[in-house]
């Protein structure tokens, strides 16, 4: 398939815009890209009338797979109810838990397609999910497969992160060392041997873990081959975005209240700095991530919705971009980058995200002039159609 007639920004230096562009498709992969003039001769010319064409995005951090609504929490935080004291009388985290145990995969699989579809529709092809609403062997076993099969239910890949360390389920509320014996002894080791874990996840914070715990946690990760990434320094600086670029984590992510020592670390392993400006915003903090510094000490940074149903009910990766630049700062040739290329990197692929030869063929087509207006407005989708492994799996050509 040769596409004509498009505007490509291939995010190879800059937006690597191409002005009246071609890309030829073969095998699911890009061939070719470069000025429509150029194009190599003998294929049959697909017409995309002037489109804008970036790489399919990518939402490299969700919580998309859990039970259960916290809807109400909302309302309650609306009438002077803090986060905390609706946790206290057994909200937030432990509720989506109660509701993620007691749903049958059925049910999980139903509600996760129906947020899942609200990213496709903003030309999502890659994403991440999390565990971490089980904490126990069989719930974090049970979101982790239904994560697998969405892969098989919708065009687009999925990545999956054992986060079995985000919150210390009520059984052990007495036994903190016990539940890290559960994660490390039995939890972590089961999912790795199913291969339903491609990488692993911790929350590292006051009202979660450690940074000893999370060390822990990382190490059994290494020991199983796993690579590991970090929720770090979102509501104070406990140093764990240090422990993950010792241990060459894929990304931190979060990273509100990140200190100079914790960007020059992970400048130094090759961390991606992960920006979630859904929860900033959710939560109205106040301190927003060190832009400046990540983008002098050349860190890359992603940007995801961090759909979970406790702080960030984002359903949008756009309105996740408009929001990175809004609250953060970010430039729009950023945002764009932060969900296509650097995205890929926070996952450890290194296949997608550019539109150059030998990248797969994951390919947004949208009805804008220009990349920089892909941020910019809020509530409103230019989407076009969407090719993924070189199929048209949306939208007409
Ligand atoms: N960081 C957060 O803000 C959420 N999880 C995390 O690791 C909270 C998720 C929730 O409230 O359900
Ligand atoms: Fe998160």
């Amino acid at each position: 398939m040769l596409l004509t007639n498009l505007k490509a920004a291939t995010m190879k230096d800059g937006y690597g815009l191409i002005e009246d562009a071609a890309i030829l498709i073969e095998g699911g992969r890009i061939a070719w890209a470069g000025p429509r003039t150029e194009a190599p001769s003998g294929h049959h010319a697909t017409d995309c009338a002037g489109r804008l064409a970036t790489p399919g995005l990518i939402d490299c951090h969700t919580h998309l797979v859990h039970g259960g609504s916290r809807a109400h929490e909302f309302e309650q935080r609306l009438t002077g109810v803090s986060y905390a004291e609706i946790a206290r009388a057994g909200g937030g985290i432990a509720a989506t838990v109660r509701m993620t145990r007691a749903e049958p995969e059925a049910g999980l699989a139903a509600s996760a397609l129906r947020r899942l579809d609200a990213l496709l529709a903003e030309g999502v092809t890659t994403i991440e999910v999390k565990s971490g609403y089980g904490l126990d062997r069989d719930t974090e076993i049970k979101m982790l497969k239904v994560a697998r099969e969405l892969s098989r239910r919708r065009p687009v890949d999925v990545v999956t992160s054992y986060l079995g360390a985000h919150a210390l389920p009520p059984e052990y509320r007495e036994n903190r060392a016990g539940y890290l014996d559960l994660v490390c002894n039995e939890v972590m080791p089961a999912v790795a041997r199913a291969g339903l874990a491609d990488a692993v996840d911790a929350f590292c914070e006051g009202i979660a873990f450690s940074v000893e715990e999370t060390r822990r946690v990382f190490a059994v990760a290494k020991s199983l081959g796993l690579p590991v990434k970090l929720h770090a320094e979102q509501l104070s600086n406990l140093g764990g975005a240090a422990l993950a670029a010792e241990f060459g984590a894929l990304s931190v992510d979060h990273i509100e209240y990140l200190d100079q020592a914790g960007v020059d670390a992970i400048a130094a392993s090759g961390t991606v700095a992960v920006l979630l400006p859904g929860a900033f915003y959710f939560l109205r903090e106040k301190q927003a991530p060190p832009v400046a510094a990540l983008r002098k000490a050349g860190v890359p940074m992603a940007v995801a919705t961090d759909l979970n149903p406790g702080t960030s009910p984002v359903h949008s990766i756009l309105t996740a971009m408009n929001m990175a630049c809004v609250l953060f700062g970010l430039t729009p040739e950023e945002a764009l980058r932060g969900v296509t290329d650097n995205a890929a990197r926070a996952l450890g692929l290194y296949d997608r995200g550019l539109l150059t030869p030998g990248m797969r063929a994951d390919i947004a087509l949208w009805n804008t002039e220009r990349p920089g207006d892909l941020a910019y407005p809020l509530g409103f989708n230019p989407l076009a159609a969407v090719i993924r492994h070189g199929d048209v799996v949306r939208g007409m050509l």
